[in-house]
């Protein structure tokens, strides 16, 4: 079980007025948004600086699998696609870094987070991109499970965090048909590139699932960050829909969803209709978040090389600023 921030913070509010708290739920549960000037408690903050963070840090390290097929796409026309949204990763952890910075977390100090292991990025970005196929898996799987979680963030209470999402969702929309598009082009191409298709699928199946975090029952910041409508909808909630959503798109592909306990069940969501489907391997997922996935170890690497070969950049740049400010107060 995850122990939590939470129950330590949970201490310090009960010494905040309790006036201002009132007023912040009031505002909350009102659907406001909460801007950087505005009181908020120390929880509400610290639970976002990790969520927003933890996002940023994801959308970085998450282009090192894709980055590794840019010189090797099939043809310019992929190689372009790919190059733009990889790109558009970057923006994203630009964004978000900008957003959780005006919680009063510097950029720096979340970076280092980061590479000391203290802060998290997201699990799927530890398992390896094998072949082409991968590439089509990661936009229409992973792009796909990261719309469905972020569509609803666009409506999450903190403002800078929800503004920013409105440009990512328009932008992984693009990523989540590259993605696809690849997938229907192998997967009516030779036997060959259906078989590479299906592999990727099978790879990347269950990963995308574990992307929501948690089951709910076991998921500590859950219940916390809905009542304050950081999350709006719960870890299983969007997982279903996901599960609901990709099946027939697996479908259309003519390719196989690798769990033989999914079944279509006409009884669930109250008579709407949903996918039953098998059991994820939790022990798996917390080994990857305690940093045993496959290619844990080469994505650290990675971030921490680009940091170190970057010095001279951050160097320059203070150096220039140091000069420019001399030159002012002259
Ligand atoms: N990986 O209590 P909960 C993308 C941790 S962006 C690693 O349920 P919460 C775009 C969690 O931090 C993908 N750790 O936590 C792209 C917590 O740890 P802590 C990233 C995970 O925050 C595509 C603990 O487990 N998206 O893909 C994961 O309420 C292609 C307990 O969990 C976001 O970050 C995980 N999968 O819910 C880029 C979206 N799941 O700090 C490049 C925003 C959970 O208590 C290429 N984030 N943990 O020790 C969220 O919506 C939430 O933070 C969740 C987790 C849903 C990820």
């Amino acid at each position: 079980m995850y122990t939590t921030e939470l129950t330590k913070t949970a201490k310090i509010e009960n010494l905040e007025d309790p006036e201002l708290l009132e007023a912040f739920e009031a505002r909350v549960a009102a659907d406001e948004f909460i801007e950087p000037n505005d009181w908020m408690p120390e929880a509400y903050r610290r639970t976002l600086t990790r969520q927003i963070s933890q996002h940023a840090h994801s959308e970085i390290v998450g282009m090192l699998p894709e980055g590794n097929w840019i010189s090797r796409a099939p043809s310019l026309r992929r190689k372009a696609i790919l190059l733009a949204k990889v790109q558009d990763e970057a923006g994203h952890g630009l964004y978000l870094y900008c957003a959780a910075e005006t919680l009063g977390t510097s950029r720096e100090e979340m970076i280092l987070a980061l590479h000391s292991g203290k802060a998290k990025y997201s699990t799927i970005f530890n398992y390896p991109t094998l072949t082409w196929a991968d590439i089509g898996a990661i936009g229409w799987l992973v792009d796909g499970a990261a719309i469905m979680n972020q569509v609803p963030l666009q409506r999450t209470s903190y403002g800078p965090y929800a503004r920013a999402m409105v440009r990512i969702c328009k932008e992984e929309s693009f990523h989540q048909r590259q993605g696809y598009e690849i997938m229907i082009a192998l997967a009516n191409g030779t036997a060959q590139q259906k078989r590479m298709a299906q592999d990727a699928l099978n790879r990347w199946w269950w990963p995308s699932l574990m992307m929501f975090g948690p089951p709910d029952d076991n998921s500590p910041n859950t219940a916390q960050s809905m009542r304050w409508r950081i999350k709006r909808e719960t870890n299983d909630e969007l997982r279903q829909k996901f599960v609901d959503i990709s099946v027939p798109q697996a479908e259309f592909l003519g390719l196989t969803v690798p769990d033989p306990d999914l079944k279509w069940n006409e009884a669930k969501d109250e008579g709407r209709g949903g996918y039953d489907f098998g059991a994820v391997d939790w022990e798996e997922f917390y080994a990857v978040v305690r940093g045993e996935g496959p290619v844990a170890k080469e994505r650290m690497k990675a971030r921490r090389d680009a940091w170190d070969d970057g010095a001279w950049v951050r160097d320059a740049a203070a150096a220039y600023e140091a000069k420019r400010q001399q030159r002012l107060a002259a």
